[in-house]
């Protein structure tokens, strides 16, 4: 508690950046979330923390557990207590195991926003016998981390304090967009650090950078090889550092070879002037850092970009430095959810039916199994699950079992705290996996598209009505405090209460043995000698100094110790070892554009939010973004509606003509639907905006190693159309 004593310390989880903010409560209800009392966090907050209150305390909150009546999808509940609820939960999951074998339960959670450790889903189907997790995640940092894991067998963080150079592939965090990320790239600039984005668009951050490269979408990975080209070839590498710990550097340089900066230009539309320039500025930094991006984690040569970025990061001397990227390791004082997902309960036999283990295996547990023991060795732990990722499912697989029992059914599925029918690709094949499920259960604090195709939706608590100890999933060795305000409504549950009540009903009681959240905070702490109430009365923010080059005590966790700039284990595994630029399905003249999802939404996080009248206020409808040379030729200006078309789906949006485009390109936005529409539109109009329905997930559209999507360049075309009739009037004039 602070000094005022209604007032307490929480982690945020609007968005998955997870600022340290306080809560204030009046009647027992929370009166405002605001910014920390520490001015060094004070800047840590935007508008979607600010309007925690009005999410928390809105009318549409879930508050009591729903069966479905009705037929699936059709939006028609009773309400049911609890109990009731994961008695027939239990049931129907037990008869779907007996018929078809364990693998048949799939889960798909995010974990950041329900808090309450995502490992404890992972405990429950390891014993159960699924390998079947999946997760936003695995097209959002879980997947780089199991990448990064290939080359040095972690998962890095930029050292923000002392860097001098900070590089964006696509990455563009604003004021009101991953908040401390966006403080901490402006104070580094404010030391003089610089900075070089790389964007098709001018965007925010590109406006005040040092260099902008507007490469072309779906290029990063020839860029890299293009910076390659000129570290090596103007000897401007690590000498020291690539003799003594990288293997595989003269392959890596035949590869690199292949890729001279007229080919470079040519693929990435960038000049290659401004190529050398900016690999020349990268290298010479003396402490530079290439942040995490999603933009590398959601294109076709995704696999091979963010291998590059950890080849560039290892080859220039950035790795495990001052001012370069740290390889944090597993906070002792904290048990990590790495143990508490009791990954060796689950037998080889399972582990070797997770869906992408045989085509797309980089994040599922084949490649885990083979990091197992450099990983304990290295740092403490067999299985690291960083970020959440490195041992999940691949949901393009799970998606089509789940629609066509191939290889086999997947008849039960549950949705954690994550919208899942829209934050995949291809929304139609996720739609027709539902409808084929015997059980559906959703876990939110909203009727969203997806619970509305559930069996049950259970009703859950939010961050101001649990206690937490935010860890980020490992990636650093901070422990954040979050401390509860208010009492949940008397029928939600944490997530962890929804495993542990399910665990005592499915035989696993003993390995459930901490009965609250509490509990099992309490148990994670206990490495340390303290109870929760005990971290929570003495600290709210807790990081050990960072140790640099650890390197050198320990080696790192792969097959050979070194940094695998030569992948021994994708050459195990038949892919190619070393990093490549391959091309995006080719626009033509029905498709002429090259359309990429993104540009977050300063209003909303992802698929949330649009319920809430304040931010929705600030945005009332989707917009495609179109350089002015692209709406003339469509003969189409601000405000008109269009359907923008791919070979897979379309989409209904407003048009928004921006000089920052780059032309030949359209933006289309993540997550809208329209909760206002529940009792008009289908799934509350989850069809008519969403950009998961234009994505394929064919093949020829994903990732070789890990499967995962390509958003970043897909081939589509835009139709101007009538204003639709079925939208509400504050959408059509906004
Ligand atoms: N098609 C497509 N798919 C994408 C992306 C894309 O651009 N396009 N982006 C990807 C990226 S980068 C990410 S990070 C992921 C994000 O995917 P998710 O992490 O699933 O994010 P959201 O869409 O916000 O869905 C979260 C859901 O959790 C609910 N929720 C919020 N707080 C709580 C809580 O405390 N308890 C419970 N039980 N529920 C809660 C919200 O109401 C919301 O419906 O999506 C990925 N998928
Ligand atoms: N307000 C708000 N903030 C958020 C979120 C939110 O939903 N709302 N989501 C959070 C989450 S989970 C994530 S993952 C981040 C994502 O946030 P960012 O990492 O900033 O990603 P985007 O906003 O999708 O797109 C950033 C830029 O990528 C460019 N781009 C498009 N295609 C390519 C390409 O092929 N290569 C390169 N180099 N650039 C390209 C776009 O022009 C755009 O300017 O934002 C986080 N912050
Ligand atoms: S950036 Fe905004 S929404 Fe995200 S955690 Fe911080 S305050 Fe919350
Ligand atoms: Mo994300």
């Amino acid at each position: 508690m602070s000094e005022a004593t209604n007032t307490t310390y929480s982690v945020c989880t609007i968005c998955d950046i997870g600022c340290q903010l306080r809560t204030e409560v009046a009647d027992g209800k929370v009166k405002r979330v605001i910014a920390h009392d520490n001015p060094m966090l004070a800047g840590n907050i935007c508008y979607k923390g600010i309007a925690a209150a009005d999410i928390h305390n809105h009318a549409d909150r879930l508050k009591v557990p729903l069966k479905r009546v009705g037929e699936r999808g059709e939006d028609k509940w009773q309400e049911i207590s609890y109990e009731q609820a994961m008695d027939e939960i239990a049931e129907r999951l037990g008869k779907v195991v007996a018929e078809h074998g364990p693998e048949a339960l799939a889960v798909s959670t995010s974990g950041w926003n329900t808090q309450s450790t995502h490992s404890t889903d992972r405990r429950f189907m390891n014993l159960l016998g699924s390998p079947n997790w999946i997760s936003g995640v695995a097209l959002c940092a879980g997947n780089t981390a199991a990448v990064n894991k290939l080359t040095y067998g972690w998962f890095p963080m930029p050292d923000w304090s002392s860097t001098n150079c900070i590089v964006l592939f696509g990455h563009n965090p604003r004021k009101h967009s991953w908040t401390p990320i966006f403080n901490s790239i402006n104070a580094a600039r404010n030391r003089g650090a610089k900075v070089i984005v790389l964007d098709p668009r001018v965007s925010d951050q590109a406006e005040t950078a040092d260099l902008h490269l507007r490469l072309r979408t779906g290029t990063d990975a020839a860029m890299c090889l293009g910076w390659l080209k000129v570290i090596f070839d103007e000897e401007l590498y690590d000498k020291d550092f690539v003799a003594s710990w990288c293997t595989g550097f003269e392959q890596l340089r035949q590869r690199v070879d292949e890729y001279p900066l007229e080919r470079v230009e040519e693929i990435t539309g960038v000049d290659r002037e401004l190529i050398a320039e900016a690999a020349r500025m990268y290298a010479s930094a003396n402490g530079a850092v290439i942040p995490w991006t999603p933009i590398t984690d959601q294109q076709i040569s995704s696999t091979s970009a963010i291998r590059l970025h950890s080849i560039l990061r290892a080859v220039t001397g950035n790795l495990d430095v001052v001012g370069g990227e740290t390889l944090g390791g597993f906070n002792p004082n904290y048990i990590p959810e790495s143990e508490i997902g009791m990954h060796d309960a689950l037998s080889d036999e399972q582990k070797a039916k997770q869906l992408g283990f045989d085509d797309h295996p980089v994040f599922t547990y084949r490649v885990a199994e083979k990091l197992k023991k450099e990983t304990e060795k290295v740092w403490g732990y067999p299985y690291a699950d960083l970020v959440m990722g490195c041992q999940m499912a691949n949901p393009t697989n799970v998606f089509r079992a789940m629609a066509n029992s191939d290889p086999y059914p997947i008849k039960a599925f549950f949705a954690l705290g994550n919208n899942a029918l829209m934050s995949y690709p291809n929304q139609h094949q996720v739609l027709k996996g539902m409808m084929n499920q015997d059980l559906i259960v959703a876990h939110e604090i909203f009727m969203t598209p997806t619970a509305m195709l559930a069996d049950y939706v259970l009703p859950g608590d939010v961050f101001t009505e649990r206690n937490h100890i935010a860890d980020s999933w490992s990636w650093t060795t901070r422990l954040t405090l979050s401390q509860k305000a208010v009492e949940p409504p008397p029928e939600a549950s944490s997530t962890y209460e929804f495993w542990h009540d399910l665990a005592h009903r499915m035989g696993f009681s003993e390995q459930f043995p901490w009965k609250t959240l509490d509990d099992i905070l309490d148990y994670r702490l206990s490495r340390s000698g303290r109870t929760f109430e005990e971290f929570a009365n003495t600290t709210i923010m807790e990081a050990p100094k960072p140790e640099f080059r650890k390197y050198k005590k320990r080696g790192f966790a792969t097959p050979s110790g070194k940094v695998e700039l030569y992948s021994s284990i994708l050459k195990d595994l038949g892919f190619d070892p070393l990093p490549y630029h391959r091309e995006g399905p080719a626009i033509s003249d029905d498709y002429p554009y090259r359309v990429f999802t993104g540009v977050r939404e300063d209003s909303f996080f992802q698929t949330g939010q649009r319920n809430i009248k304040v931010l929705r206020d600030r945005a009332p409808s989707p917009k495609l973004f179109l350089h002015p040379e692209d709406a003339a030729r469509e003969n189409v200006q601000d405000h008109d509606w269009v359907r923008l078309e791919t070979a897979h789906g379309a989409v209904t949006a407003k048009i928004l003509v921006q000089e920052s485009m780059k032309s030949g390109h359209i933006r289309v936005p993540h997550g809208w639907w329209y909760p206002e529409l529940r009792s008009s539109e289908h799934l509350a109009g989850a069809f008519i905006s969403s950009d998961a329905v234009l994505c394929s997930d064919e093949e020829e559209f994903l990732d070789y190693e890990q499967g995962v999507p390509h958003f970043k360049g897909f081939p589509g075309r835009i139709v101007k159309i009538d204003t639709p009739q079925n939208l509400s009037e504050q959408t059509l004039n906004g």
